[in-house]
């Protein structure tokens, strides 16, 4: 299924919009009804602002004349402004390690799943290291996703420091001449200054062995909206964040959130998830999810 038939709220977030522009025409009250539309839609009033800034320019420029010419230009520079990153996931290094991190109940565990899954399917062998101690539940949940997926799972004893779990699991690969590891960690707040310093470790700890970290992805859940923004704040100055996951977007998220996440931190959004199913990743398309907005 295509990601506009599958964003819900998201899809038709500018819907109300694009009905009072093509009713009235392109003046003053226009701009502060698209102004007010994208901060609803999540964007942030920073994004929002500098993205009205060029629309604004352009328009001055002579190039909208009418309502149609200001959508086209927006949507044009939006999809602009959300492309053009390298959405490629690294899988050079002996093995590749992909460290998946984020505050608690985002979808790290179920989109290393569906990751795992992508990647077996595509005939790379794939190893899952349960650093996630904190729960023994949680070592049986990336189990049974080891199991759907044709992934291997290497978990350590319930309680153990999850670099070195991290770190077995990657030595482990590298014996077997597996070429992929991905690690689950424990969700942790943001604001715990002890968990996010573990984060750091831990990914310090994964770089020492055979192994090269090659991805770090942030999981969001792009329903929190703002807050997941904050999260990603803070989980920069932590980890050296490759990307981000954005799950969630089949719910009420209404998708601005990726906007703020690529303009404030400069992060590409890289994964986004559909649902809760084993297929329901796609990789960000920055023309189908405008596009998908504004069905
Ligand atoms: N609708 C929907 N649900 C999702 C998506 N991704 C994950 N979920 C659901 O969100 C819940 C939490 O997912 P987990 O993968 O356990 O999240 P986690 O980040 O590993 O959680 P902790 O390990 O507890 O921090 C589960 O019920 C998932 O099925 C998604 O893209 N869409
Ligand atoms: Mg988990």
């Amino acid at each position: 299924m295509p990601l506009r038939d599958r964003l819900s709220t998201a899809r038709g977030t500018f819907t109300g919009f694009l009905a009072s522009v093509v009713s009235r025409g392109v003046d003053d009250a226009t701009w502060e009804e698209l102004e007010e539309a994208l901060i609803l839609a999540d964007a942030g009033v920073s994004t929002t602002t500098a993205l009205l800034d060029r629309l604004k320019e352009q328009a001055k420029a002579g190039r909208v004349n009418d309502a149609e010419a200001l959508v086209a230009l927006l949507k044009a520079q939006m999809a602009e402004d959300l492309g053009g990153h390298d959405l490629e996931l690294v899988t050079d290094g002996s093995p590749a390690v992909w460290l998946f991190v984020g505050v608690n109940g985002v979808g790290k565990t179920t989109t290393i799943g569906k990751l795992a899954s992508r990647e077996v399917q595509n005939g790379r062998r794939v190893v899952l290291a349960a650093g996630d101690t904190f729960r023994a539940a949680a070592v049986e949940q990336l189990g049974q996703w080891a199991d759907r997926s044709g992934a291997e799972l290497v978990r350590g004893a319930e309680g153990a420091d999850p670099s070195s779990v991290i770190f077995d699991a990657i030595e482990h690969a590298s014996a077997a001449g597996v070429p992929l590891v991905m690690a689950d960690t424990a969700g942790r707040l943001h604001n715990r200054a002890n968990l996010m310093e573990e984060l750091a470790k831990i990914h310090r700890v994964a770089g020492k062995g055979p192994g090269t970290v090659t991805e770090v992805l942030l999981v969001i859940d792009a329903s929190t909206g703002q807050n997941g923004l904050a999260q990603a704040r803070r989980f920069t100055e932590s980890a050296e964040l490759t990307g981000v996951a954005l799950t969630k977007l089949d719910g009420s998220a209404k998708g601005g959130i990726v906007m703020a996440v690529q303009d404030e931190l400069g992060i590409p959004v890289k994964l986004v998830g559909l649902g809760e199913g084993i297929e329901d990743l796609v990789e960000f398309d920055a023309d189908e999810f405008v596009d998908a907005l504004f069905a």
